[in-house]
């Protein structure tokens, strides 16, 4: 275990603000006694858990950074002040030398905020979304997550309030149909006003309705097992039956596909054929085939696979159904195949999905979900309706770093949707930090059902309260202006 050493930055982030002519932070109106706009932190001075003060790479501010984060609970607390209930924008200062990781940032020992830490060089900013200080003392924790970055100094800046969204009012797709521009229409007539309660899998929707008395407004299936090469080891499915059914009570659907590879599935002991989505479990080679070309024997397969799944998004449609379409989803986390050789190849390949899906087979019932947060993977304006994030930290909160990634990400004309979380968002947080998400969708087994995720107190909480729309106050909306 580590050392810990006791000095409290309390002092010191006041102490911050006086001095803080010399390091940039305060802006001063003329003729006017300066206004603190910043708080500063220098991560060297706080309370240390398992970590330690280095100074051996150059280019820190204060004396030193904290290094050290290589077990579960080690960890860096700060002690904030605040004179009343704000909401302050977070920056951590890091060096990201061991390359791209992970951090938690807990306030006040509540919910669990992942920040990503780019691979950097040298010290370096990094937005990590909102914290909503209470009047009093306040913990900020750094915790190590991944492990193996360093950290500077963390700044909390007050929020400006969320400016109005811009959000186009017309769905990429000129042809869309009637079905999902209703959709579209009506998803916009609530975005920053409300959220749809979602659940991946019918069977899951319909068990938060035993525990809570409400049934979500959204239901996600999964194409998975419609898969080719599952399908031919024998894979059947519901779930274009669950989509139906859940639009037929007036419910509004969402569609994701774990691709399974069409073919160099290892099919071993630890790697079975059904894992074959993983990057792990295949050698398919996503930018190879994009490369070589239509005439390639992979490519064939890829345009075989799509054209299979256009079978069960045709049945969809005749059923009258609008699909938040959500293909290639977590593509930069490179765990799947079609992420695992970088956003080129990825972006070619949704390019060639939205080709054959709109183009070639007329699917105008699909309005487009992307589910990648970094801007080189963005596949552009032009296939995109709605913009996403899945996002797995417990505490269920507000998950505003991501949010706020989206909205530059989609220069706010973008909807965005928590597409998968592992813990509800409380709607208390949502509205405090004016994180709009527009529905979220918590994933299945072992998380809806877990307490570590999301407590039955919670789920209740969450599914009775007014910012959270359920099935029952959703109904009528194909018809809504
Ligand atoms: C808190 O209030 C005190 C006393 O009014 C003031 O001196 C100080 O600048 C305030 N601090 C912040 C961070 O607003
Ligand atoms: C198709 O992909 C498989 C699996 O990665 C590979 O073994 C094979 O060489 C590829 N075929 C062509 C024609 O590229
Ligand atoms: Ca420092």
């Amino acid at each position: 275990m580590g050392t810990t050493t006791g000095i409290t930055n309390v002092l010191r982030g006041l102490a911050l603000a006086a001095l803080a002519t010399t390091r940039g932070v305060v802006s001063a109106k003329p003729c006017q006694v300066p206004v603190v706009t910043a708080m500063l932190f220098e991560a060297e001075d706080a309370l240390l858990t398992g970590t330690r003060v280095e100074t051996s790479l150059a280019g820190y501010t204060g004396s030193g950074y904290v290094a050290g984060f290589d077990e579960g609970t080690d960890k860096i607390t700060f002690s904030i002040p605040s004179n009343a209930t704000k909401l302050y924008d977070l920056t951590i200062r890091y060096a990201g030398i061991y390359g791209e990781k992970r951090t938690s940032v807990v306030l006040n020992s509540g919910a669990n905020t992942e920040v990503l830490f780019p691979a950097t060089e040298a010290f370096t900013s990094v937005s990590a979304g909102q914290v909503l200080l209470n009047e009093g003392t306040n913990t900020l924790e750094i915790v190590n997550n991944w492990g193996w970055y360093l950290v500077d100094s963390i700044t909390l800046t007050p929020a400006a309030p969320r400016a109005a969204h811009n959000i186009n009012t017309a769905l990429v797709n000129p042809a869309a149909d009637t079905t999902a521009q209703a959709l579209y229409r009506y998803l916009r007539s609530i975005y920053g006003k409300k959220i749809l309660s979602g659940q991946q899998d019918l069977s899951w929707a319909n068990y938060i309705a035993t525990q809570t008395g409400k049934t979500p407004a959204l239901v996600a299936v999964d194409l998975i097992d419609y898969s080719p090469s599952r399908v031919e080891r024998g894979t059947t499915s519901t779930a274009v039956e669950d989509a139906i059914t859940h639009h037929n009570r007036g419910g509004i659907v969402s569609v994701l596909w774990h691709w399974n590879a069409p073919t160099g599935l290892y099919d071993t002991e630890e790697n079975k054929w059904w894992s074959g989505f993983y990057t792990r479990a295949t050698d398919f080679d996503v930018a190879a085939t994009m490369a070589a070309g239509p005439t390639n024997a992979n490519y064939t397969l890829l345009i075989r696979d799509i054209d299979a799944i256009a079978v069960q998004l045709k049945r969809l449609r005749d059923a009258g159904v609008p699909v938040l379409w959500r293909p290639l989803h977590e593509a930069e986390g490179a765990w799947f195949w079609w992420g695992a050789k970088g956003p080129e190849a990825c972006k070619q390949l949704y390019g060639l999905l939205y080709e054959r899906l709109v183009g070639y087979h007329k699917l105008n019932n699909l309005v487009w979900v992307w589910n990648s947060i970094a801007a080189d993977w963005y596949p552009g304006d032009a296939t995109v309706d709605i913009l996403s994030a899945d996002v797995y930290a417990q505490g269920n909160g507000p998950m505003s770093v991501q949010y706020d990634q989206l909205i530059k990400l989609g220069v706010d004309k973008k909807l965005i949707a928590a597409a998968e979380v592992g813990a509800a968002p409380l709607p208390s947080q949502l509205q405090a930090y004016e994180t709009h998400w527009l529905w979220f969708c918590v994933w299945g087994d072992t998380f809806i059902n877990n307490a570590e995720w999301n407590s039955p107190a919670v789920l209740k909480e969450v599914y009775e309260h007014d910012y959270v729309l359920t099935l029952d106050e959703i109904q009528g909306w194909r018809t809504a202006s």
